[in-house]
């Protein structure tokens, strides 16, 4: 019989927090990681990554944004180290987009406390901020940041803590099914266990025939911009935002973590690749993307540029997650979460994987991000 109930093949984000929900609930877990854990090669790297509760993406969510809450403040109890920040979140671009009437929608069926704000009042409470005439900001009190990296360390702790074998450096070669579970090889051995989730980020369509071509890898770069006015971008005057401007949707976070306002621009120069091959570089055109939106809309940060940095996103055709076991092996579940905006609810899709391979099911609702969307696509 297999040494291991799980395989966790892929510990970053999902992977580490997959590992600690199945080794809480006394699981023999081996998880494996190709990389260094934490990393920087792959979606979670760059210090933080924001959380918000109105998702304007879809209401269905939010249940899930509940939970991943409690289970951050429960990690950050346990690991005993903060790493759920609140600044409020801003959901903001010209009345009627779809950034703030999705984040209206959340708001409303689920009866989330907010403010819908004038760009005028905004800029007035938050001087860090230039939103254009016109423009409407959603204010949510909950939303803020999750320190990303070291949300890594504490699942990956926390899972050592209760019994979890976890390798890194340890490259997958190939995984296949076996009679009563499933097989992997790596460059170092060959371990056996009676389920597998793959969770490998950008890797998954390498890993997953299924997702070739449905979560496919794309170059992002961020940028850190010191502050003309640094009081304007401390955590507690700056709320973490998602705006819909003309040159596109852009987000980002107070200075936190290392020097400079923290600025993204969602899809960046829509670059796509397998994983290998996507170029880590950053360019003089990845930082005039950022700059044009900063001097026009954060005048107050527009000062020098602190650090440019490329990762990942692991885009699906409609930007829902997958989670799910494969057509035809229900012991291996494929997890990725994914085009962008999946890492916040690392803390959940733990515990939903942990369902997944323990009981086969979840109770939370997860109907959005099943394999099955793409059959026939
Ligand atoms: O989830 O707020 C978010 C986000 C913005 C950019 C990438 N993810």
């Amino acid at each position: 019989a297999p040494i291991y109930d799980v395989i966790v093949l892929g510990v970053g984000g999902m992977g580490s927090a997959a590992c600690w929900h199945l080794a809480r609930r006394g699981q023999r877990v081996l998880g494996l990681e190709r990389f260094d854990i934490p990393h920087a090669m792959g979606s979670s790297h760059g210090v933080n990554r924001i959380i918000r509760l109105a998702y304007f993406e879809d209401p269905s969510y939010v249940p899930l944004l509940r939970r991943a809450y409690e289970n951050w403040r429960d990690l950050e109890t346990r690991f005993g180290e903060p790493l759920l920040h609140v600044t409020g979140s801003v959901d903001a671009g010209p009345e009627g987009s779809r950034v703030v009437e999705g984040a209206r929608a959340a708001c409303r069926a689920h009866d989330l406390p907010h403010e819908v704000l004038s760009a005028r009042d905004l800029n007035a409470r938050f001087p860090g901020y230039g939103l254009p005439p016109g423009h409407t900001a959603l204010l949510q009190q909950e939303g803020g940041f999750v320190a990303s990296e070291r949300a890594i360390v504490a699942h990956v702790a926390m899972a050592q803590h209760a019994g979890a074998e976890i390798r890194a450096r340890e490259r997958a070669l190939a995984w296949e099914p076996t009679p009563d579970g499933v097989r992997v090889r790596t460059e170092r051995g060959t371990y056996e266990a009676g389920r597998l989730i793959l969770s490998a980020g950008a890797w998954m369509q390498d890993l997953v025939p299924a997702l070739a071509g449905r979560a496919v890898p794309e170059r992002q770069v961020l940028g850190w911009f010191q502050p003309r006015e640094p009081d304007a971008f401390r955590p507690r005057a700056f709320p973490v935002f998602n705006a819909l401007f003309d040159e596109g949707h852009f987000y980002g976070f107070p200075v936190w973590g290392q020097p400079g306002f923290k600025l993204g621009l969602y899809h960046h120069l829509r670059e796509t690749g397998p994983a290998e091959t996507i170029d880590r570089e950053v360019h003089p055109r990845d930082e005039a993307a950022l700059r044009g939106a900063l001097a026009r809309y954060f005048p107050k940060a527009d000062g020098p540029t602190m650090a440019l940095r490329s990762c990942l996103f692991t885009n699906t055709p409609d930007e829902h997650f997958v989670l799910d076991a494969l057509p035809g092996l229900p012991q291996v579940i494929a997890a990725s979460p994914c085009s962008g905006h999946g890492y916040k609810f690392c803390s959940v899709i733990g515990e939903i994987l942990a369902d997944l391979a323990t009981e086969g099911r979840t109770r939370f609702d997860i109907a959005l991000h099943g394999l099955g969307r793409f059959a026939g696509a």
